[in-house]
């Protein structure tokens, strides 16, 4: 079985095109994790599989641990390119069906060479039980309280299809990604589990950033997380609606538009091509 791997900003992703069947579904977060193993497996943050389904291109986007998520906004522009590439649209935009629904991604071309992808990320989600947090029903989550480690953080949450609880703070060097992170991501207050995103803000339109994701860990960038903390930081009255976002691997350009769609622009690099083996499929 052939795969391909790929990163948008050091967030690195194993792409398979395969339709689910081709290992029991209830295999599959098993294999995910394996596969995603840097020591026993190919290695990776995710598993992305990509295929067409009723006319339409579908992507699933499982976590190193196994577990499903929504959405993934760095994974979404790598598979762009790559049904871009291989043919298998033949436009410049199209649609894309994801777990959190239909996104329409663009290839941005520097005369014919590809230069970046564009997504319309769709509309963020902010009612409490839908993001989903607990105890707040249809409200808004801006600027709460949360109990963590013995200490009182103020927290925003903001789904763009998968869950982020944003907090802002001083000194992005300093931020407790690695103890706070993983406290946050299993709090109770969070049904799902959450992206933990930590946003030290520069000027109105440059934010840094660091992610601790649900099912990962920190790694070098986040799609989802950085339209999520863009948009937490308009409503908290921190940012413009067009902001740079610098992550430890790279930059994102995040828009959240008048049509409340939020327009995410970054790249997506294929690494290398490779084959798996049998015994590792069977096993
Ligand atoms: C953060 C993410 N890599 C992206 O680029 O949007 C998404 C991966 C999925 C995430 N870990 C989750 O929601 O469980």
């Amino acid at each position: 079985m052939h795969f391909t791997k790929w990163h948008g900003l050091g967030n690195d992703f194993i792409l398979l095109e395969q339709k689910p069947g081709f290992v029991p579904e209830e295999r599959l977060p098993d294999f995910a994790r394996r596969l995603c193993d840097r020591n026993f497996g190919v290695g990776g943050d995710g598993l992305v599989l990509v295929f067409q389904e009723h006319g339409l291109l579908n992507m699933r986007i499982f976590n190193a641990d196994g577990s499903e998520a929504e959405m993934c906004g760095n994974a979404i522009r790598c598979v762009a390119r790559y049904a871009y590439e291989r043919g298998l649209v033949s436009n410049l935009s199209f649609e894309i069906k994801t777990g959190a629904g239909i996104r329409v991604p663009e290839i941005i071309l520097d005369g014919e060479k590809f230069a970046a992808v564009k997504v319309d990320m769709g509309k963020p989600i902010l009612s409490g039980e839908a993001i989903p947090v607990n105890g707040y029903g249809g409200k808004k989550v801006i600027e709460q309280d949360i109990l963590v480690d013995g200490r009182i953080f103020k927290f925003t949450a903001v789904s763009m299809g998968n869950p982020h609880c944003l907090l802002f703070v001083n000194d992005i060097s300093e931020a407790p990604v690695k103890t706070l992170g993983p406290l946050l991501e299993r709090h109770e207050l969070f049904p799902k589990r959450t992206n933990v995103e930590f946003i030290e803000v520069k000027t109105p339109a440059e934010i840094n950033l660091r992610v601790w994701e649900r099912g990962v860990g920190e790694t070098l960038a986040c799609g989802t997380g950085t339209c999520a903390a863009v948009v937490g930081g308009v409503l908290t009255g921190r940012l413009d609606r067009m902001v740079q976002v610098n992550l430890p691997g790279g930059r994102l350009l995040v828009e959240w538009a008048g049509n409340n769609h939020v327009y995410m622009t970054g790249p997506a690099e294929e690494v290398f091509k490779g084959r798996l083996c049998e015994s590792f499929l069977n096993k």
